[in-house]
């Protein structure tokens, strides 16, 4: 094995270091720079920073260079985000809620007024015993999702369960917008989520892997921000992927920035129809009896099952390449070759998300679980599959140790209602109705109160004009949020949070790598009127007489010392508290052992004493019990189920004839840093950009840096043009995240007019007012974000976007 293969994290290392002793000229800056600035420490999910702070101003935000290999420019803005005029500055209530006449229609139409914190929290308190009165705990609706706000362990949506709780509960989801319809299915199959696993090590990849195929997997570009703390190591690591010569073959409708980076093969594939492209290869690799018949027999179970399907003896339909062909414009050859390679070769898949938020997502890791064991390399260095290598650090090795968990949301749900999520129209549309899930059948109750903190329904939720006119059902919304977000305006009631820039928090990092511990320590004083989550939501509780319960009396560097009280930095090295809060960061060393890891070695080597946690502790590439569901669109094998919308509709593409795909963004996270300066890098006159091929744009009439109208029955938007030919013919992107803005927002505010939402377009291009929020299918009900066709022209008369201007307040 050759060196610098083996030490690629040590030269990471050395190469971050030499630059902070770089240059006499900078170093003196420096100086100067820090005689006249505090430099204090603390975390984001773009990576570890300092803020250089003079008289209560962030000065510059520079990155920890021994935790962050290799930083990005989003680091930097969140000094401007912070001090954004775009920060909610006091509790706010809407007129008409507040005059006792609700009017909820008039939600996000309307100006809010300015009220004291003790008004505010006392109609909040109302509005909940209002709903419970109605219709118990089941009217209440905890909108909080996913945990996305912060790395810190006062995580707002954690405070809210935490609080709900205290009082009986709320209404909650189950599942995720991320992977709900893979991470649903796949621990029946392989028994484990797989998404949030620890993934083969880097240097397992780099030794032993001939071809990685990124099957959708954007590495690059989703690892660019963590959910946690990003190191960005993996760029060292994707280094050592180009020296080793690894052959990289990119399938996706995009020409990605890790198909640039590795000068991937381009495998231009039609957006939901990867399913398809399997099966060919494995019908070609069945036929051609080239497909690893051992591993199948040792390892998998009911492959007997699935291949009446492959060979076409169960509906009459074989699935060979030339049938793949006509559904993924794929060249029959070329699947072929595919197969060649991968079967010849040692493989690693790496699958993505963005496959599985589409209608039938179920179906697409099964499949690639299914392939991959027809390859027969499960368990093997540098072989199989991973699906979460473009997630933070996939491949990092393991610390072995405990970094610091976050708030509990303790006990006391009574309400036992998890909707799957992404139905969240649904359940506020439907009450009463029922719908399927994993095999059970929920009932939708009815829900009068809704309240979300650190997350943006208006952002993530696909069909958001449906969600809009839902939300204006509601009696009473309420949002915590530290800025003016397109959610924050379609409430009743806004409370202010303070940014984890303003008081002190904790973070462990990274998931897979777990050897890091920061201070995310107070950089500034909180702006305006903000309060911290959990001094919001004490204050709730107490009109409850649950304060004592819900804060257990204790202040939050307490809270902080005991979270940190279970670490391996204070259990097995005896560090104190107040040492690592002078120190600001713990680092943990990884053993070399753990870069040897391989997923799925051990089951490979003993399949008996580590059998998977499945039916029968195989691979299911059969599941007798996913059959038994008896559902239409979701069965006992891996099938191939036309999508609703896509390019192979031929009816609907003569009216929409672009599929629309709404990949993560390169420059946030969702929809946070849309109010920075740092979008400038990429938005085309304020508005979120739209890749087209120079074809389509051709076709279309449309021309770079120009503004269109992207339309569809379920909505239209403006977003600006980039030709460019790293998008495939017929497919059209516009990343998720952009902050709606319908275009008749009144001149100076942004208050939302528009009697009719589904005509009024979105004047910023947030993507989700043309996503369905069709499911995924009768099984998980996830999000089909990435199901839709659209057309574009020419926007016509376009008015200035103000999607991030605060609405008008009275008494402000
Ligand atoms: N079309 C389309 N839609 C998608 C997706 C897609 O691929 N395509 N992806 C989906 C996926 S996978 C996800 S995970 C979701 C993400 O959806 P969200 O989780 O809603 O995304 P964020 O915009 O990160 O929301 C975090 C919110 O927390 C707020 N916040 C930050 N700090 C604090 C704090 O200290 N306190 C409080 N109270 N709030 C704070 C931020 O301002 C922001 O509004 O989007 C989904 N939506
Ligand atoms: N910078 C940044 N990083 C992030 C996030 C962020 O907001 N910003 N969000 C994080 C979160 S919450 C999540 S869930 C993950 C998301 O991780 P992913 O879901 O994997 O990421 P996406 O960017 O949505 O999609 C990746 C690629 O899938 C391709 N794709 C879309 N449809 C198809 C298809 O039908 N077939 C094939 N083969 N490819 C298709 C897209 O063109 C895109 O290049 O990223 C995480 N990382
Ligand atoms: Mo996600």
């Amino acid at each position: 094995m050759n060196n610098s293969r083996r030490d690629f994290l040590k030269v990471g290392a050395a190469a971050s270091a030499a630059v902070v002793g770089s240059g006499t000229v900078t170093g003196a800056f420096a100086k100067e720079f820090a005689n006249r600035t505090t430099k204090i420490p603390s975390a984001s999910h773009f990576g570890a920073f300092y803020a250089h702070v003079r008289d209560n101003k962030i000065v510059d935000i520079t990155s920890q260079l021994d935790s962050d290999a290799n930083p990005t420019v989003m680091v930097k803005a969140l000094a401007d985000r912070n001090s954004s005029d775009s920060r909610v500055k006091y509790p706010v209530v809407r007129k008409s809620y507040l005059e006792g006449k609700g009017r909820g229609d008039l939600r996000g139409k309307e100006e809010f007024v300015r009220v004291s914190w003790d008004t505010a929290i006392d109609l909040v308190a109302k509005a909940i015993k209002k709903a419970q009165e109605k219709g118990g705990n089941e009217a209440l609706y905890n909108a909080s999702y996913g945990g996305w706000a912060h790395p810190g362990a006062f995580k707002p949506n954690a405070l809210a369960g935490r609080f709900f709780n205290q009082i009986g509960g709320a209404v909650r989801t189950s599942g995720e917008y991320s992977n709900g319809a893979a991470g649903q299915v796949n621990p029946s199959i392989v028994g484990d989520m797989e998404v949030y696993s620890i993934q083969t090590a880097h240097e397992q990849i780099i030794e032993n892997t001939e071809v990685m195929v990124l099957w959708g997997a954007d590495l690059y570009k989703t690892n660019r921000a963590g959910y946690s703390v990003h190191n960005h190591r993996c760029f060292d690591a994707y280094e050592e992927y180009k020296k080793a010569g690894i052959k990289v073959i990119s399938i996706d409708p995009i020409y990605t920035m890790s198909a640039q980076e590795f000068k991937a093969d381009w495998i231009k594939i039609r957006p939901g129809s990867d399913v398809a492209l399997m099966l060919g290869m494995m019908n070609y690799l069945y036929k051609s009896g080239k497909y690893d018949k051992d591993f199948i027999e040792k390892y998998t179970y009911g492959f007997d099952k699935f291949l009446p399907y492959l060979l076409g003896k169960e509906d009459g339909v074989e699935k060979t390449p030339e049938w793949a062909e006509k559904l993924t414009e794929i060249p029959a050859k070329t699947i072929r070759q595919l197969a060649d390679i991968m079967i010849s070769k040692r493989t690693f898949i790496a699958g993505n998300w963005a496959m599985q938020r589409a209608h039938h997502g179920e179906q697409v890791d099964w499949s690639i679980i299914t392939l991959a064991s027809m390859l027969g390399q499960v368990g093997l260095p540098g072989g199989g599959f991973g699906f979460s290598m473009h997630y933070e650090g996939g491949g990092d090795a393991n610390s072995g140790k405990n970094t610091i968990g976050g708030m509990s949301q303790g006990g006391g749900d009574k309400v036992k209602i998890a909707i799957p999520a992404s139905r969240m129209s649904d359940l506020i549309n439907k009450p009463g109705e029922t719908v399927t899930y994993k095999g059970k059948v929920i009932k939708y109750p009815k829900v009068e109160f809704m309240l979300s903190a650190g997350g943006s329904p208006i952002g993530h939720q696909p069909d958001v004009n449906e969600l809009i006119e839902a939300m204006r059902k509601l009696d009473t919304v309420v949002v915590v949020e530290p800025w003016w977000t397109p959610t924050a305006k379609m409430a009743d009631i806004v409370l202010p949070a303070t940014t984890t820039m303003e008081r002190d928090d904790v973070a462990g990092a990274m998931s897979y790598s777990a050897d890091r511990i920061y201070a995310m320590k107070k950089i500034v004083e909180p702006r305006y009127e903000s309060k911290d989550d959990y001094e919001i939501f004490t204050m709730l509780a107490d009109k409850f007489g649950k304060a004592r319960r819900y804060s257990r009396g204790r202040t939050v560097k307490q809270w902080l010392e005991r979270l940190y009280k279970r670490s391996s930095a204070k259990r097995e090295m005896g560090i104190s508290f107040e040492e690592f809060w002078k120190m600001g960061v713990i680092k943990y060393d990884i053993p070399k052992s753990a870069t040897k890891f391989v997923r799925h070695e051990a089951f490979r080597k003993d399949p008996v004493n580590n059998a998977l946690k499945t039916e029968t502790g195989k691979i299911q590439i059969f599941s007798d019990k996913f059959a038994s569901y008896g559902y239409e669109d979701f069965k006992g094998h891996v099938m191939w189920f036309e999508p609703a919308e896509w390019l192979g509709n031929e009816e609907l593409v003569k009216k929409y004839p672009l599929h629309l795909v709404s990949p993560h963004p390169t420059y946030r996270i969702h929809s946070q840093l849309d109010n920075t300066w740092v979008q400038n890098v990429h938005k085309v006159q304020g508005r979120e950009p739209i890749r087209i091929s120079p074809n389509d744009a051709k076709k279309f009439g449309v021309k770079d840096g120009e503004i269109v109208e992207v339309y569809n029955d379920r909505g239209s938007l403006l977003a600006g043009v980039v030709v460019t030919n790293t998008i495939r013919d017929g497919v059209v992107a516009i990343e998720e995240g952009a902050w709606y803005s319908p275009e008749d927002a009144k001149a100076g505010d942004s208050i939302f007019g528009g009697s009719d939402q589904r005509k009024v377009r979105c004047n910023s291009g947030q993507v989700n007012v043309l996503t369905s929020s069709r499911p995924t299918s009768q099984m998980a009900q996830a999000t089909t974000a990435n199901t839709v066709l659209v057309s574009i022209k020419k926007a016509g008369t376009v008015s200035p976007n103000v999607a991030y201007n605060p609405p008008k307040i009275i008494g402000a």
